[in-house]
């Protein structure tokens, strides 16, 4: 396994990033947003950091604030969740190309001083009653810098290579075999659902903040309900990139439409491919 992770300058392409994820299960593109946007999701998300209670355990954090629903509280937000440059490498890693793919989180992660290292793990193990062929990429993971990521600040700590392995030879990784996610403010971190990593230990008198976007196929069930998180009224309001991003299309030919099989991007007020009489569902994500 490589000792170390790959960074990418931010004029890299989707087929490089694709590529260094299918090899090393885990890239990280430098500064590909600046620090003024860093600056305005950070100050969208203050008062949702601050009203957030910790985590209920360890694998949340018990020093460790997560406040969701990203695309309801920081508008700013938008540039990270649908930075088209992530999007175009996503839908190459993810498999198969025949379905959309869609959120499935969204979380500012800010890991206070104290917090321990969390529990070494996959991401795709929110469905870990279903081992997926090892083919089968059902997530990209991505978590943004909103503040430095330092070793000492409890950067994500990433297994390179680690997307190979079998999951019971995963349960035998330890932090050893860890490298931290070390990147400056505006970088992003991504992983793919295989990819066995973890939080990182705060050691430092200062909160490690992170977005963490995650994208999964659309016939999975989506962690973070977007429907109930995202109000009606402010879905309306996004561009129609993100509202299906969201889930407002289909997910495959038959999965996810609306009452009469009418497309959902209809519930935000749009005319649907269903009105004139095209089909719903499009390979085109
Ligand atoms: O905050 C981090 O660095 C990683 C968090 C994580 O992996 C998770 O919550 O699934
Ligand atoms: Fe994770």
């Amino acid at each position: 396994m490589s000792a170390r992770i790959a960074h990418l300058p931010s004029d890299t392409t989707a087929d490089q990033i694709a590529a260094g994820l299918r090899s090393d299960g885990v890239v990280i593109i430098d500064q590909l947003v600046a620090e003024e946007a860093c600056d305005r999701v950070a100050s969208e998300l203050e008062p949702h950091l601050e009203a957030v209670r910790p985590g209920r355990d360890a694998f949340e954090g018990s020093r460790t604030r997560r406040p969701g629903a990203l695309l309801g509280r920081s508008p700013s937000s938008v540039e990270l969740i649908a930075h088209e440059l992530v999007l175009a490498a996503v839908d190459q890693v993810l498999w198969p190309q025949k379905t959309t793919f869609q959120l499935h989180l969204t979380q500012a992660i800010a890991i206070g001083p104290g917090e321990t290292e969390q529990l070494l793990h996959r991401d795709q193990w929110a469905f870990d009653f279903f081992e997926f062929p090892p083919e089968v990429e059902v997530e990209v993971s991505t978590i943004w810098a909103l503040t430095d990521f330092t070793e000492e600040n409890g950067a994500t700590r990433v297994v390179p290579g680690s997307h190979r392995l079998p999951d019971e030879e995963v349960r035998s990784l330890g932090p050893d075999d860890t490298v931290p996610a070390e990147m400056s403010r505006g970088s992003v971190v991504l992983y793919t659902g295989r990819t066995v990593h973890g939080g990182g230990a705060n050691r430092t008198d200062t909160d490690r903040v992170g977005i963490n976007v995650d994208y999964a196929l659309g016939w999975l069930r989506q962690e973070e309900n977007q429907y109930l998180s995202v109000p009606r009224e402010v879905a309306a309001a996004l561009p129609e990139r993100v509202q299906r991003l969201m889930g407002y299309q289909m997910g495959a030919y038959a999965l996810g439409y609306m009452d009469d099989l009418r497309d959902p991007i209809r519930a935000l007020g749009h005319g649907g491919a269903d009105a004139d009489g095209a089909p719903t569902f499009s390979t085109h994500r």
